[in-house]
């Protein structure tokens, strides 16, 4: 699998492609933007998930390519959608070995440039180990991307090491709980407590939350009233193709 997505970064990145779920105002349901999500399919038509090739395309550090060529094409997407909504956020992973690399920034800068994209449209996703790191290359990215404007978001909150208190000096704009607490939101009284805990804590610091996961009418009116800001879940939709996001949720808005 990786000699075969390493011939498909050869190929003009033929294979691969993105797909989009919408983000939403935990009040209304409007789209406000879009978490976009790498998809491969090898030669023989077979699709493989990210959770297999992922890790793959860390390991061979082909991910730098290919990571680099996800921010380049949300990006693109997002301007265009930004057509019919002048504020449409696109969120993108980022991989840790992407933003080890000394020039990432760099990268980010020009791609924004190439785009004609505002640094406020794009959202950045790192996951909670990203910030733990004790990695000057690290800290030093993650500085000069809050240079940049760009926002970041703590992707899977919830599910590392962080406590709630240190959650509340960190350097980003976003904070995603992780879907494990919405799914146990009926069971358990504690992921309930947590949920409304992150809330009033990030809110104390002008930081935004997004509740991942959402798969049911009840679990939304939950999320609600706990006063999350966006929600995102199958819910709402599952992750779709450029063109479906685009005539059902963009256009139609
Ligand atoms: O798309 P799906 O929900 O199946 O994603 C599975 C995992 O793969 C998630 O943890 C998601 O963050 C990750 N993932 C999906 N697309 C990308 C990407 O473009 N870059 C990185 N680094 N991770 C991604
Ligand atoms: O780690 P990250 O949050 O980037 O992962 C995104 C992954 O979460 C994608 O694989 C997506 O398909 C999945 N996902 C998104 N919404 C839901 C949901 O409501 N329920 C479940 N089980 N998975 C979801
Ligand atoms: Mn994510
Ligand atoms: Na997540």
């Amino acid at each position: 699998l990786t000699n075969c997505m390493a011939e498909s970064v050869e190929k003009d990145f033929e294979g691969f492609r993105l797909v989009f779920q919408p983000l939403c105002g935990a009040r209304e349901l409007t789209i406000i933007g879009a978490e976009a999500l790498l998809r491969y399919r090898m030669p023989d038509g077979r699709e493989i998930s990210p959770v297999e090739f992922i890790p793959l395309l860390e390991n061979s550090r082909l991910i730098i390519p290919v990571g680099l060529w996800v921010l380049e094409q949300a990006a693109a997407v997002c301007r265009e959608w930004m057509k019919w909504i002048p504020d449409f956020m696109m969120n993108v992973n980022v991989s840790y070995i992407q933003l080890k690399e000394t020039d990432f920034c760099q990268k980010a800068e020009a791609v924004l440039r190439r785009q004609g994209l505002a640094p406020e449209n794009l959202v950045l996703e790192l996951t909670e180990s990203y910030f733990m790191k004790e990695d000057d290359n690290v800290r030093d990215a993650l500085r000069r991307l809050r240079g940049l404007k760009l926002r970041l978001a703590m992707d899977d909150f919830g599910t590392g090491y962080s406590s709630l208190e240190r959650l509340a000096d960190l350097e980003v704009d976003i904070v995603k709980v992780d879907r494990f607490f919405v799914q146990s939101l009926h069971i358990s009284r504690h992921n309930r407590d947590f949920i409304e805990s992150v809330i009033r804590l990030c809110h104390n610091r002008r930081k935004k939350v997004c509740v991942e996961g959402v798969e049911t009418q009840e679990e939304w009116e939950s999320i609600r009233l706990m006063n999350a800001d966006t929600i995102q879940g199958f819910y709402i939709s599952r992750p779709v193709e450029q063109d479906f996001f685009f005539s059902h949720y963009v256009a139609a808005s």
